[in-house]
């Protein structure tokens, strides 16, 4: 813990990439592992543009069931670490897969969604979004005010591709980092990442939290193995 203490202290510029473990902490279900939510079904066969033309009444409500989970949650302590981090970092910049808005909430600002957010929606014809600020929503599956189409959840669906200028500042992020630490990821869906090895090429030192091994354990400079709530505050308090 002293070394990577010290790489955060003396960095000018630090990325962070986090992932769904960041927020397990405050009872949010990850994707993946033997926890086995996700009503028997596999985020991949819920998580694309094909399941939603099949059933979108299907897919909404497990966007609807998630974000009453989501909406009842806090920041916990690994969150709050990395406000805390970018308060005093020269520069900063946190990548996030998570369409929670608990960074938001947990005070950080420089926050890219790469995934987007399950707080927007936008119409599938006309493109309009609209971010719905914790409101159940009146009918599912939710259809467009102005044009009566149906609206689909503002997220990044496997096949899709990422908001362009978003993932472009992600890269120009990871590149310039002196410090990279990735955080309760699974680091199994790309591109997101493929920022760890971006950065490591750039010549960042990377810094990985996670209770499990990962693809990218073996490339890191340190892995830390437990849970974020835990050792991001003992990394940056
Ligand atoms: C803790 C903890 C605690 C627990 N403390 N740790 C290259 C190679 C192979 C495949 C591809 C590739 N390029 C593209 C692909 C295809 C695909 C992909 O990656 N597939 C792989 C699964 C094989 N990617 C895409 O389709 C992407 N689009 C794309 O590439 O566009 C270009 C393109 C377009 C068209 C044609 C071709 C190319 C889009 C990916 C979108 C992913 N979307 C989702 C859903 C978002 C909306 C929603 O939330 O519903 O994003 S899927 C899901 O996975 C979600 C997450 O953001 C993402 C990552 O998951 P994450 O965050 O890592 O969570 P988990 O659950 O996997 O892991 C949690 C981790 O935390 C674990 O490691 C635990 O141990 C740990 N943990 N508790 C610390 N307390
Ligand atoms: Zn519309």
């Amino acid at each position: 813990m002293h070394e990577p203490r010290r790489w955060l202290q003396d960095a000018h510029s630090v990325c962070v990439l986090t992932g769904a473990g960041i927020s397990a902490e405050s009872g949010i279900p990850t994707f993946r592992g033997a926890a086995g939510l996700w009503r028997q079904f596999r985020a991949e066969d819920l998580a694309t543009p094909e399941a939603f033309a099949r059933d979108p009444k299907l897919v909404w409500e497990w966007y609807d069931w998630r974000r009453g989970l989501i909406a009842g949650a806090q920041p916990n302590p690994g969150h709050f670490a990395l406000a805390q981090l970018e308060a005093r970092a020269p520069q900063f910049t946190l990548v996030t897969q998570n369409v929670d808005g608990l960074h938001r909430l947990a005070g950080s600002r420089d926050i890219l969604e790469i995934h987007g957010s399950i707080w927007i929606t936008r119409c599938t014809h006309c493109a309009i979004e609209n971010r719905d600020e914790r409101v159940p929503l009146p009918e599912l599956p939710p259809r467009c005010g102005r044009c009566g189409a149906l609206v689909r959840p503002g997220v990044v669906w496997f096949g899709e591709g990422l908001p362009r200028s978003i993932w472009d500042h992600a890269q120009q992020a990871a590149e310039s980092a002196g410090v990279l630490l990735v955080v309760g990821t699974s680091a199994i869906v790309y591109p997101a990442a493929s920022l760890v090895p971006l950065a490591k090429a750039a010549g960042a030192r990377v810094i990985e939290i996670n209770l499990d091994e990962t693809p990218l354990s073996s490339c890191v400079d340190v892995s830390l193995r437990g849970p974020s709530g835990e050792i991001l505050p003992q990394l940056i308090g």
